[in-house]
């Protein structure tokens, strides 16, 4: 078969411009808020079933003195990631921005400044693109009812008080606030709400006729048509956003192929939480990047700053060795997707595929002894091959009548290469 005749497969049309994000594959995410002060998980305040009115002691308290959003943006720059999604505002209801439409945000706190200005502008000024986080759920708006995931779910006399609260008043905030977020920081790239909540026998769900989810986007493509919407309102837009779990092939919906991006964090916790030990390691999170994009898929990788304003040193030392592959192999990870299905993967490997440079990249989990054989369609068109890493060739065997391509090996893989790649130029 002719190389441009081979199987790509390629997502499904979106509203807003995915073009760039399924060049880039790799974001940060970032949540930050009041419960990094609890440092033990971003529910916290659900968790523990706290009363807003205690919950406020992490407002009074909220001084993030060493925050220099600068550092943070370096260190997404230095890690290869190319856009960023930050949580405006997270379950708790805390604005990190000045709105208009709320007193609780970081400029009444002691801290007393925006948060979100500056960092976009950090961000921005090092080549990222800028995704908004926002949470649909808000536990401290009084207009917000209880459901399942509520603080007070347990609380009969604060229950009681749904009769008062106008549900329809809460969801004019979120589309004012959505409105004011979008056109104060135009253009922003990607939308990204959280969550839409689930009915039970004690409590109504919130999904897209509670948000007016139809209306909301409308109102958004009114500002930017060509923003990234997730699909967390409930209506598909523009990306799917498997969550803490690697799919197993390239996302479909009824099917067919999509944009998706799976969402991770480095371990236990999406918000600060300075006791949990489930750290992923390097290893692991480079495979989780290598395993998104050698599915067409993008990974966003989620850091949660103290309440210093820091990046903690876990977090910074996982960057930095993420960072150090991405200094060699990023070629294998911008512009790249799956592989054409013809290719058949060699045990213990992953390839991914750009399609414009016609180069696929043989990621090596492991590193077998003399050889390692391509076989089947991939044969029939390597040119050339070298390691990633130092350009260095590798020489190998075609073997026309079994269809085979033989690529003897040094008994140790390369050095400076966690993961080796070899860089296969196709014909
Ligand atoms: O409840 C949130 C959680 O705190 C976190 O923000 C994740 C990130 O995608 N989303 C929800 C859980 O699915």
């Amino acid at each position: 078969m002719r190389l441009e005749d081979l199987t790509l497969i390629k997502p499904a049309p979106t509203p807003g411009d995915t073009s760039w994000f399924t060049h880039d594959r790799f974001g940060m995410f970032i949540h930050w808020g009041l419960y990094a002060l609890g440092a033990r998980h971003e529910w916290v305040k659900s968790h523990e079933r706290i009363p807003t009115e205690v919950y406020d002691k992490y407002f009074r308290h909220f001084d993030p003195d060493l925050y220099d959003p600068t550092l943070w943006a370096d260190a997404a720059k230095d890690a290869g990631m190319k856009y960023f999604v930050i949580t405006t505002k997270h379950h708790e209801g805390f604005c990190l921005w000045d709105s208009a439409y709320t007193d609780y945000k970081s400029t009444n706190t002691p801290y007393g400044r925006d948060i979100l200005t500056p960092m976009v502008d950090a961000f921005r000024s090092r080549g990222l693109r800028t995704g908004f986080y926002h949470s649909l759920l808000d536990w401290h708006h009084p207009d917000y009812t209880v459901d399942n995931c509520h603080p007070m779910r347990d609380n009969a006399d604060y229950i009681a008080g749904d009769k008062d609260r106008d549900l329809n008043r809460y969801v004019e905030y979120l589309h004012n606030q959505t409105e004011e977020l979008l056109k104060r920081y135009d253009p922003v790239d990607i939308i990204w709400f959280d969550f839409s909540v689930g009915a039970s026998d004690r409590f109504p769900g919130k999904g897209k006729e509670v948000w007016h989810s139809e209306e909301l986007i409308r109102k958004i493509r009114s500002i930017n048509p060509n923003i990234m919407i997730d699909d967390r309102l409930q209506i598909d837009q523009d990306v799917k956003t498997p969550e803490q779990y690697m799919p197993d092939g390239w996302y479909t919906v009824n099917g067919v192929p999509v944009v998706w991006e799976g969402c991770h964090t480095f371990s236990g916790s999406w918000g600060y939480y300075r006791d949990e030990q489930s750290w992923k390691s390097v290893d692991q999170l480079l495979k989780m990047l290598i395993d998104s994009v050698s599915m067409g898929g993008n990974l966003l990788l989620n850091v949660g700053p103290t309440g210093r304003g820091e990046f903690d040193e876990r977090a910074y030392k996982r960057l930095r060795g993420i960072g150090k592959w991405m200094k060699r192999h990023s070629r294998s990870i911008y512009g790249c997707t799956q592989a054409p299905l013809e290719f058949e993967c060699p045990r213990d490997c992953r390839y991914t595929y750009n399609p414009e440079t016609k180069r696929l990249y043989l990621h090596m989990y492991s590193w077998p002894f003399g050889k390692i054989r391509l076989t089947g369609e991939v044969a029939e068109h390597v040119d050339y091959i070298q390691i990633l890493s130092d350009a260095s060739e590798m020489r190998f065997s075609y073997n026309a009548e079994n269809r085979t391509v033989d690529i003897p090996l040094p008994v140790y893989k390369p050095l400076g290469a966690d993961i080796p790649v070899l860089e296969i130029f196709l014909k």
